[in-house]
This record gives C-alpha cells, sequence and structure tokens, in this order.
C-alpha cells in the first residue's frame, strides 16, 4: 500500500456521513449514481484501485479478480455475506478481503422474527384484505392462522444471526432447535435452552418453523435439497433472511403451490433480484426485497467498519474483520 492516500473505489453509494468521511481519508471515487457496476466496469475499477469496496451487486468473481492491477491490495466488502466475491482467488493473489459482521445481526434478527410472526398469522393477507374492502365485520373464522407460541423452530446456522433470533423467538414461547456445524458454547445452549441436532434431516422432520441463518457457502448451496424439503411437516413455515441460494427456491415453489409445504417467509430469492414467478403466485408467502439489514444505523454501523478496515490495512496493520479460508 503507498504512503500516500489508497486510491479507493466505491461501487455503489453510501450514506452520505460515510462518503464524507471516506473522502476526507482517503483518495475516494464515489459512484453518485448509483447504477450497480457492470463486469467491464468492475474490471476497469479493479485495474485502477489500491481498494475495492463491493456490495453483494458486484459479481467479484475469478474472472475479475485475475484482472487486477498490481495496486489492489484490499476488497473492503460492504455486507458480510462475502459470497459475492471469490474470496478464495483474492487471498490466492494477495488481496485481502474484509466484511461487516456483527453490525447488522440484531437488524436482521428482527425482520426474520418478523418473518416467523408474520407468516403463520397471515399478517399481509390481512392488510390486504382491508384494503381490498373486504373486512365486513369479525367472525370466528375469520383470517385465522396458527399459534407461534409453543411451537418448534429449527434454525439452521447458529451464528450470530441465529442466535440473535433465538434470543427474540425464546422470548414469543418458542421452543428452540438448531443445526450448525458444530453445537455453541453450552452457556449459550443453556440460556437459549437450545436443542442441538447434528443431523439437519432429523431436525427438519421434526420442526413447525425453519429459519435460515446459515452463509451461502459451497458447502450450503442447496443445503435445504429438494429431498431434505420433503422432510418437512405439510403444516410448517420456512424463513430465510440469509441467502436465497441455500434453498432450492424451484422446489419449494412448487411445494408451495402443491400445499406440501404452509408457507413461507423470504427475503432473499435464488436468483436475485429475479423472483421466481412461481413464488409470486403463491398465496401463503410473504416476499421482501433483501431488506433485512436495512436500516440506516445499520448502514452507517457497515460504513464505519469498511473505513475502520481501510484505515486499519493502509497503516499496515492487519484490519480487524479479515476473511479467512476456514469461514469459507
Ligand atoms: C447487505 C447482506 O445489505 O451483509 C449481508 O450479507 O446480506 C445484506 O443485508 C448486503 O450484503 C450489502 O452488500
Amino acid at each position: 500500500m503507498p504512503a500516500k492516500k489508497p486510491l479507493v473505489i466505491v461501487t455503489r453509494k453510501l450514506p452520505d456521513a460515510i462518503e464524507t468521511r471516506m473522502r476526507e481519508l482517503f483518495d475516494t471515487r464515489l459512484n453518485v449514481d448509483d447504477r450497480a457496476m457492470t463486469q467491464a466496469e468492475l474490471i476497469d475499477a479493479v485495474q485502477k484501485a489500491d481498494v475495492l469496496v463491493p456490495t453483494i451487486t458486484d459479481k467479484v468473481d475469478s474472472k475479475v479478480i485475475v484482472r487486477a492491477g498490481p495496486n489492489l491490495k484490499l476488497i473492503a466488502n460492504f455486507g458480510t455475506g462475502v459470497d459475492n466475491i471469490d474470496v478464495k482467488t483474492a487471498l490466492d493473489k494477495g488481496i485481502t478481503v474484509t466484511n461487516t459482521p456483527g453490525v447488522l445481526t440484531e437488524d436482521t434478527a428482527d425482520m426474520t422474527m418478523a418473518l416467523i410472526l408474520a407468516v403463520p398469522r397471515r399478517l399481509v393477507e390481512g392488510v390486504k384484505e382491508i384494503e381490498d374492502d373486504h373486512f365486513k365485520g369479525w367472525s370466528p373464522n375469520w383470517m385465522l392462522g396458527h399459534r407461534v407460541y409453543g411451537k418448534r423452530l429449527g434454525i439452521v446456522g447458529m451464528g450470530r444471526i441465529g442466535q440473535a433470533v433465538a434470543r427474540r423467538a425464546k422470548a414469543f414461547g418458542l421452543q428452540i432447535h438448531y443445526h450448525n456445524r458444530k453445537p455453541v458454547h453450552p452457556d449459550i445452549e443453556h440460556e437459549l435452552e437450545a436443542t442441538y441436532w447434528e443431523s439437519l434431516d432429523q431436525m427438519l422432520a421434526r420442526m413447525d418453523i425453519v429459519s435460515v441463518n446459515c452463509p451461502h457457502t459451497p458447502a450450503t448451496y442447496h443445503l435445504l435439497s429438494a429431498r431434505r424439503l420433503k422432510l418437512m411437516k405439510p403444516s410448517a413455515y420456512i424463513v430465510n433472511t440469509a441467502r436465497g441460494e441455500v434453498i432450492d427456491e424451484n422446489t419449494l415453489a412448487r411445494m408451495l403451490e402443491a400445499g406440501q409445504i404452509s408457507g413461507a417467509g423470504l427475503d432473499v430469492f435464488e436468483h436475485e433480484p429475479a423472483v421466481n414467478p412461481k413464488l409470486l403466485k403463491a398465496k401463503n408467502v410473504l416476499l421482501l426485497p433483501h431488506m433485512g439489514s436495512a436500516t440506516i444505523e445499520g448502514r452507517i454501523d457497515m460504513g464505519e467498519k469498511v473505513i475502520i478496515n481501510i484505515k486499519t490495512f493502509a497503516d499496515g496493520h492487519k484490519p480487524p474483520d479479515r476473511v479467512i479460508p476456514a469461514m469459507l
């Protein structure tokens, strides 16, 4: 990294306060129009930059990274998930990769909890009944959903966000179950009264609600495969605020259509921003446009993390949020 201010290329418009601070600290090129970069523009950026600040909308794949110029030493992702970046190729090329963990945990867990409540209780359908002027007075069988309290919640991926979901869900009277590469610390299990399932198959077959909270990596691609989705109870609900690629979306859509699963709350999609037309037609789904972490506070915190990572790196130290191969 040169002694002069590093050339930082930011691919999307960030909060004003973050952009101002970045311009004070670095030789920063901003994207004022906020138009997502094409692959050719990304290649141009990595050829010029000392630091690239991409987001989920940038596919920083091996084709981009191998074209990087000699100055590119850091990819400081504005986001926690790094499945938009070919991290292995970057690390092999001596490029450090950082992300923004921790600061979007609570917001994403809130949105997950909102979906856990909203889907079984038919919140969006209820709103629509009012909007369409279908509400002509209460009746005993009007808009019946299913009770959330006392049900079994199976969390797939018990990292920061999974645990934050578990804390909320426990307060709502749900029984906490989880599948993870390994059990969490016994103190956390105790606090959450959580049951660990080594076998995802066995857990899925017994849950009333399943929440996907693991990152998308080669190991979790279609973790909820057609075979596994079919293990779920027809009365079960599924919620995903992590990554669309973790679920075989086509199979899920077909199962929802056929009533083989009761409902889904999805904030993420397999081919984002495209939404599977079958999901759009399904009645028992609540679909959101990837807004799990979309709070003003969260975006500022993410930007501050990006700044700290770049500044630490530029000052010759190891940035705090390095992505290491064991995380992939
Ligand atoms: C971010 C996310 O908004 O951080 C993540 O992993 O999924 C999102 O909530 C997005 O990634 C920004 O790049």
